[in-house]
This record gives C-alpha cells, structure tokens and sequence, in this order.
C-alpha cells in the first residue's frame, strides 16, 4: 500500500511554490491535500481570493495530487490523528508567523506513530503575499469589490472596518498589516464612508446638506485607492424612491453595503446630546423603504443594513427589537444597533435577544461612546461587524491643529517637523509623483 502523504495548503493563488511541493510529495506516496477552509484561512491572513470550492477544483486537476480533504483550523490535530499521515511535507515558511504554533504541535502529534515531517525550501520570490501586493497595485473591478464583503462576512465571525474620509486616510488603512503577540494578522477589512467625517472633512453639519454627488466624489476618490469593501452610510435613506436610485448608484460603483437609519425629516447626528430634533420614521414606512431598496438592486450581492435608532432616542429595548423583527422580514440584510451610552450594556442586552432570534442577520455596531469593550467583548456578544466611524478625522484635526499651533509659537515649522512625514516621503507615498 502506498505511503500516505498530507500537503496542507492554502492554495488561493497558485504558484510554482505549490506544484514544487506537491512534486515532491507524488515522489513519497498517495498524496492527500489538507486544503484550508475559507474559515481556517481567515483565521490567520486575509479572506482568500477564491473560494474553497474553486480551490479545490483548481488543486483536484493538478498532476500528482491524489485527493483533497479540507482542512478546517489553522492547526493540523484534527486531520492528522483523522488520516494518520506517513508523512507531512509543509514550505518552510511556517518557521515564523502565526503558523508556527501549529507546526510545533504538528510535530508533537507525528512522532507519536513514528510519521515523518518534511520542510521543502519556500520557492523564494514566490509567494500569495508577494501576487496580492501586485493585485492590489492593479486594482480591482467594481463587481469583485461589491461581493467581497459577503465572503468575508462568510469567512469569520466579525469583522472591522474604519472610517476613511479622503484618498488618503483610505491609503492609510489599504496598507496597514500587524501581527498581534500571536502572530496573527490584524488589518480592517473594510472602509465606511461616514457621514459625519465626509460632512466634518468640507466644514459642513451632518444633517444630509452635503448631497450624494459630493458624497459620490469622496467615494471616487476612495475607490481609485483601495481594493476593500466599502460600507456606506447612508444617512435616512432620503424619500424612497430616491434611494431606490441611491441603492442602483451605490451598486454600479462596487460599494458593498448601505446603511440607513429609521429617522425621518431633517437629521441629525445620533451622537448630539440634545434628541429633540429627531424624529424615528413608522416601522410601516421604514420597511417599506427596505423593501423598495432591496427590489431596485441590481445584484444579489449587494447589502442594505436597517439601522436602528430606538436607544438613541431613548424609546427602549423592546421597541429597537421588535424594529429588528419588522425590518429583518422587510428584507434587510443587517441590523445596525446603535446607542450613546458610555458603557455599552443596553447594546450587549439587546444583543442577548438579538441572537435568538432565527431569522438573525449579521449585527453591525459603532462603539464610538464605548470605546472600553474590545473586539473580544463584541465577539462574545454575538456581534458580526465593528465600525470604527470617526477616529481617522478626529486624530488628523488634533495632529493639525497642533502643528499649526507650533508654528504660531515659535513663529517656524522645526519644533513641529519631527510630528510628521517628511515632505519627500509624502511625495514618495503617491504613486505618478
Ligand atoms: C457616521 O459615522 O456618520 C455615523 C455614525 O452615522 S454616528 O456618527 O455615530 O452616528
Ligand atoms: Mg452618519
């Protein structure tokens, strides 16, 4: 009987590394691919390209490989004691990042029946990390953007996003990749165009004034820059046969998600102190509003978030519910929850409920008067997607202000030079300079 050989892979975007291994592999025995899930993936990196059913295919009809199982954590345990390998032959990129602890623990498990580990030489210059970096200087096509929210949405239990306001601050969050302790990437996985930093940004209130051309303007900008999912918000909605059109725009433009908040008449920020201009629209029309949204788009990719504003407007818990029941069977496809209070609870008792509920959609929320609860905190919770919505514009008008302040002090800019960029690497950050 042949030797059984486990090749556990990612496999997202092929490369000669990949058939370096699985040649090597064909030279022991039956080579058995552990091909990652989408979740395993996820776990550690970015959401993959394709997903697990085209890997597969893709690595079913390459020469050598025997059959793909699907390999669904980071760490091996499972598959091995399961299929009892001869051998593991693995790249030697595993050595460090967030593979490493499981490596260790592969070896552990291996000896025990005597099996055998193999470490092939990385194919250098090769790699998925190196192909996304060029992808992501190539671009990417509105279509592809729009549903890429729902595969990682799919892929991991929450996510997180930030806001961007500009072409800049989007440049920022495009390239910004940190391992935490575990090696584990940290990264946003997508963008929100706030109404309040896009209406903040130009000077203007946040009460629907800056209209969506002006919105649309921002978002091109932010488009030409980045490769993420981007959520907008969108403020009311406005009259509903507007956004109908709004929901067709937004589409055409690769713009994943809307939101929109059940208020009705001249709105204003959730976050003011004083509620008494606001005015929370009728279950009856805000549904009516989802539904009409849901039936002008044009794919089926496309998200529409009804954004609750009960605890904001100090109308309880059980009517911001029982609007997440009516708006959930409307059509939409997530509740946004949002609340001003300091310590967050009356968002984790709502979620208590929420989570019950069978016809659940993912639960977005905006932790920006609750800034203590971690993403862990919110995992736990049940919540699906964290918006940070404003930080990026609030540390830029603190970071400007303080320079100019300098440079009035000590009537020049060198006190003030070492709180930011060098003029040539700000020019060296912008590709045609
Ligand atoms: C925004 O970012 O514009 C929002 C979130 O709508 S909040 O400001 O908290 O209302
Ligand atoms: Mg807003």
């Amino acid at each position: 009987m042949k030797k059984i050989v486990y090749v556990p892979m990612a496999a997202d975007i092929i490369h000669p590394g990949h058939l370096n291994i699985i040649k090597k592999a064909s030279e022991l025995g039956y080579v058995m691919v552990g091909l990652f899930s989408d979740k395993a993936i996820a776990s550690y990196k970015r959401v993959p390209f394709m997903s697990y059913e085209q890997r597969k295919e893709i690595i079913e009809s390459i020469k050598g490989v025997d059959e793909v199982v699907m390999q669904d954590e980071k760490d091996y345990d499972t598959n091995l004691l399961k299929y009892k390998p001869d051998f593991m032959i693995h790249g030697d990129d595993w050595n460090n990042g967030p593979l490493a602890s499981s490596k260790q623990k592969a070896i552990d498990i291996m000896q025990s029946w005597g099996g055998q580990i193999i470490e092939v030489k990385y194919t250098e210059n090769i790699s998925s990390s190196i192909i996304n970096k060029n992808i992501k200087e190539i671009g990417i096509l509105p279509q592809e953007r729009l549903g890429s929210l729902r595969n990682i949405l799919n892929a991991k239990p929450i996510i997180k996003g930030i806001e961007a306001h500009n072409g800049i601050s989007a440049m920022i969050i495009e390239n910004l990749n940190i391992k935490d302790e575990n090696g584990v990437s940290q990264y946003f996985d997508f963008l929100w165009l706030s109404s309040l930093t896009d209406s903040s940004s130009k000077g203007k209130p946040d009460i629907e004034f800056v209209d969506l051309t002006s919105r649309m303007a921002t978002v091109n900008d932010i488009l030409e820059v980045s490769t993420k999912p981007i959520i907008y918000d969108g403020d009311t909605g406005s009259k509903i046969p507007h956004f109908a059109l709004t929901v067709k725009r937004l589409e055409r433009l690769g713009i994943s998600a809307v939101v929109i908040e059940d208020k009705i008449g001249l709105k204003q920020n959730s976050l003011c102190e004083d509620n008494s201009k606001h005015t929370q629209d009728s279950i009856e029309n805000f549904c009516l509003k989802i539904q009409t949204g849901k039936q002008a788009q044009l794919t089926s990719d496309f998200m529409i978030i009804a954004r609750i504003e009960s605890l904001i407007l100090g109308k309880g818990l059980d009517d911001a519910l029982n609007r997440a029941k009516a708006y959930i069977e409307a059509g939409a496809d997530g509740i946004m929850i949002h609340s001003r209070q300091k310590d967050g609870k009356e968002i984790l008792e709502f979620c208590k409920i929420y989570n019950s509920f069978p016809n659940r959609k993912p639960l977005l929320v905006v932790p920006t008067n609750y800034p203590s609860l971690s993403e862990e905190d919110f995992k736990n919770a049940g919540i699906n997607i964290i918006v940070y919505a404003n930080q990026l514009l609030r540390s830029a008008y603190t970071a400007m202000k303080e320079t100019a302040t300098s440079i009035l002090t000590h009537k020049r800019s060198l006190e003030a030079d070492k709180n930011y960029i060098s003029a040539l690497d700000l020019i060296k950050l912008i590709k045609g300079n």
